[in-house]
């Protein structure tokens, strides 16, 4: 029999709606949904792609444990949950409940509850070690948060904007949430012809640059500087809201005199942009009537991370771009609670420094979390306190950590390593047991996930309050012996002998406060099915689960909710001159990166691919056009260097060295080199023309770190290039 059904793809954040062709059971094909508000009946390749992901030979249908010789025999679940359980209690026995720690991935964006269990799982067992992709991805935004406050009634719409600026961020393809993900080629189109002008900063003329009124390509790296720009030109031409500051922020002289050096003559010559592009981006940016800043992973692996975040919150503030009184509250939240929305802040707050802290690099817990760049260390450092059993659920770490090699001897050096995913990654391969979990589409969900995105600062997530259920849509493959993520830690703690505390997460500090969905998982009771979990963590929704479940597409559920005015008596203020910003912004004027480009002339820019998400994708033959990831260069730079097309180049950083294959895209600005993450494999099994090179072996951890979320440099990364030659 052959049908459709409507369900949502969540392989990354926008979340979109598809039409799925059901036969026997089985996806055969899957389509945009055109009936689905806000996403214009978009998807993208990788939706196509899931009936493969859900059937390709690739995928793991039954959990594995390793052989002593390295290679791995299937294992019933049950019998690796003992297994497991008894080695960790073991380990928690003689070396205390901290010796185990929890990475999350970006696999587990489509899972309400594996993120909130996994964390519940891993407080009940008396460990603070938990960490995820999110600290080696933007953690500054959260910081910047935390030292700048946050405005309660949020940004009015993007889609009444007049001026965007994109800083570092490609949502075309990226579908980033730091702007609405919702088809954002569509969206972009729409501001355009209303007349919108974007700015955007990015040294690669990118898909969204190509829409751009102004587009500034700078050398990599030099964003605060051009924020600071912007900003002291909006000061000193009196273009910010003066109204708005006087009433709601504070530490205007002192950002003033922070970023009286960055004149427009200094940050042009610094940067090397054109000194009349900068003053019109600002001018543009201020005079809008609505106006906002998307800051992406580009400046955020660059270091100064957090400056940047804090610089584009300061430009928000200063030009007055969030919701005031009176106005309509256009994200009243639907599948989160619902809340009063003033037209004041919740003011600054001490968001890092917190306990646990780490044993390397002065690093402690802070709103964005422990530092996943930092695991490595914690493992292979002997000692109280060693890291010595982790469960890596819906990540990659040989793939997405910096400083493979690092990457690798750590996991090596662990007692017990176990992965949740779907498919024998290079992470997985180096597992004592691989447990293999239910995908996306035998699984239900809502989109809590793109809703709860809007608390994390400049991201927006859904840009109306949308809302969409999907029932599991297909049955799991015959044969198979799958758990879902979460099923995992409830087996785990029954076997342990504890209940999971669940604490589904949304917002940060004081939003964190208002509303959080507190339950506990008792492995003594009855397991719950998953849509009554999903009905336990919506249990205080605005709008009923029950109500948005009746529309197979989706809805809009508006609301005439208005911005409260600021509640009487209260004289919070944003703040907009925090010293640790001040301080590094000073730090950023005095640095001087000339020594180190002589010898490393080039920089390595990170760069998403449409057709892969991070290390996913890449096994899917309709997907992967290429086996490895390309180093894209500028054709002028290929031929100084007497390269052609597809010739393989030795890329050397100071850390490191990969071998990449060459290719010409004149987009990208002279002196940089583009290229994606999570390819390539183990070390040892090199193959560029085959499965890639990993940037990641370029890095280290202990290179230009934040003092704060521990984010290493990422990107804007020191390199040369020199042809490769095969030996002998
Ligand atoms: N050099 C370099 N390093 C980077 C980056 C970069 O640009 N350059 N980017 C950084 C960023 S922004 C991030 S977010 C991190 C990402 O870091 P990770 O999340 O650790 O890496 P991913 O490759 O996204 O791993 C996701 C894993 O989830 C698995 N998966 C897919 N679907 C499911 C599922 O349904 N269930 C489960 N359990 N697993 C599933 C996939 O097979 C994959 O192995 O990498 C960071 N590292
Ligand atoms: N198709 C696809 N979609 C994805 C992913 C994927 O791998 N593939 N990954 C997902 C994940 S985990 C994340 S975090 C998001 C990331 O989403 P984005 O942050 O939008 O990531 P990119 O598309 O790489 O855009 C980053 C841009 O920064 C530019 N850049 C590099 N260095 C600098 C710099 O120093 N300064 C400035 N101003 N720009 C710089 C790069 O040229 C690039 O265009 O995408 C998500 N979506
Ligand atoms: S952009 Fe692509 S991968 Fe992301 S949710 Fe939409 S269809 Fe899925
Ligand atoms: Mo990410």
């Amino acid at each position: 029999m052959r049908e459709t059904r409507t369900s949502l793809c969540r392989l990354c954040t926008a979340y979109c709606p598809i039409i799925v062709t059901v036969e026997e059971g089985r996806a055969v094909a899957v389509a945009g949904n055109p009936e689905a508000p806000l996403y214009g009946g978009y998807i993208c390749p990788k939706a196509r792609a899931l009936p493969e992901q859900h059937y390709g030979p690739s995928r793991l249908t039954r959990p594995l444990r390793r052989r002593a010789d390295g290679g791995h025999d299937p294992i019933a679940s049950g019998q690796a949950l003992d297994e497991i359980a008894a080695r960790l209690g073991a380990i928690v026995d003689h070396h205390g409940p901290r010796s185990v720690a929890v990475y999350v991935g970006m696999g587990s964006v489509p899972f309400i509850a594996s993120y909130a269990i996994a964390a519940g799982w891993l407080r009940a067992l008396g460990s603070p070690m938990f960490f995820t992709a999110g600290s080696i991805d933007k953690p500054g935004i959260l910081i910047a948060l935390a030292m700048h406050g946050m405005w309660q009634a949020g940004q009015p719409p993007v889609d009444t904007a007049d001026a965007w600026l994109f800083v570092g961020i490609n949502p075309v393809i990226s579908k980033s949430p730091g702007f609405p993900g919702q088809n954002p080629g569509l969206y972009l189109k729409r501001l355009v012809d209303r007349g919108a002008k974007l700015i955007v900063i990015d040294p690669r003329r990118t898909e969204t640059a190509k829409r751009a009124h102004i587009h500034l390509q700078p050398r990599p790296g030099e964003d605060p500087t051009l924020l600071a720009g912007l900003i002291h030109v909006i000061l000193e031409e009196k273009l910010f809201d003066q109204a708005f500051v006087t009433a709601n922020a504070q530490g205007l002289e002192a950002l003033r005199a922070a970023v009286a050096p960055f004149t427009p003559a200094y940050v042009a010559a610094r940067a090397d942009v054109p000194e009349a592009d900068l003053i019109e981006a600002a001018r543009v940016f201020a005079r809008a009537g609505h106006s906002g800043v998307s800051c992406g992973t580009g400046p955020s692996f660059a270091t100064h991370s957090t400056l940047t975040e804090y610089l584009a919150l300061c430009l928000t503030t200063l030009c007055g771009r969030w919701a005031r009184a009176g106005e309509r509250l256009t994200k009243p939240n639907v599948l989160l609670p619902g809340f009063e929305a003033r037209a004041q802040p919740w003011p600054a707050f001490q968001g890092w420094g917190f306990e646990p802290r780490l044993r390397v690099r002065g690093l402690g817990g802070c709103v964005s979390g422990l530092s996943a760049a930092a695991l490595a260390d914690e493992i292979l450092l002997p000692g109280e306190g060693k890291v010595r059993a982790l469960v890596v659920c819906g990540g990659n770490p040989m793939m997405a950590w910096p400083d493979q090699m690092k990457a690798h001897a750590a996991l090596n050096d662990l007692d017990l390593l176990v992965t949740i995913d779907t498919e024998m990654t290079a992470t997985a391969e180096l597992s004592d047991y691989v447990i293999a979990p239910k995908l996306t589409l035998e699984t239900p969900m809502t989109t809590y996930m793109p809703e709860s995105v809007k608390y994390y600062g400049t991201t927006r997530g859904f840009d109306q309050p949308y809302a969409a259920y999907t029932p599991a849509i297909v049955d799991p493959p015959s044969g198979h012996d799958l758990i879902e993520d979460w099923e995992f830690f409830w087996g785990l703690a029954e076997r342990l002998g504890f209940p999971i505390p669940v604490t589904t997460y949304f917002g940060n500090g004081p939003q964190a406060e208002h509303a959080p969905v507190t339950f506990t998982l008792d492995p003594k009771g009855p397991k719950p099915t998953t849509d009554q979990l999903i009905a336990m963590a919506h249990r205080s929704s605005r709008v009923p689960l029950e109500q948005v479940k009746q529309n197979p597409n989706g809805q809009i559920f508006e609301s005439d909710q208005r911005v409260a005015p600021r509640a009487p008596g209260n004289d919070d203020r944003l703040e907009l001159a925090a010293a640790p910003m001040i301080d590094e912004l000073a730090a950023v004027l005095a640095e001087d990166n000339r020594a180190i480009e002589a010898d490393y002339p080039f920089r390595l820019l990170p760069r998403r691919l449409n057709n892969i998400l991070n290390s996913f994708g890449r096994r899917y033959a309709q997907l992967a056009r290429k086996p490895y990831n390309p180093a894209f260069m500028n054709p002028e730079d290929m031929a100084a260097l007497g390269l052609a097309e597809g010739d393989a180049i030795r890329i050397t950083s100071p850390h490191g060295e990969i071998v990449g294959i060459a290719e010409g895209e004149a987009a990208l600005r002279p002196g940089t080199v583009s290229m994606a993450h999570g390819f390539g494999r183990n070390p040892g099994e090199e193959d560029p023309r085959g499965s890639g090179a990993n940037t990641g072996r370029l890095m280290s951890a202990e290179v230009d770190y934040d003092p704060i979320t521990g984010i290493p440099r990422m990107g804007a990364l020191p390199v040369r290039i020199a042809p490769f030659m095969v030996q002998g």
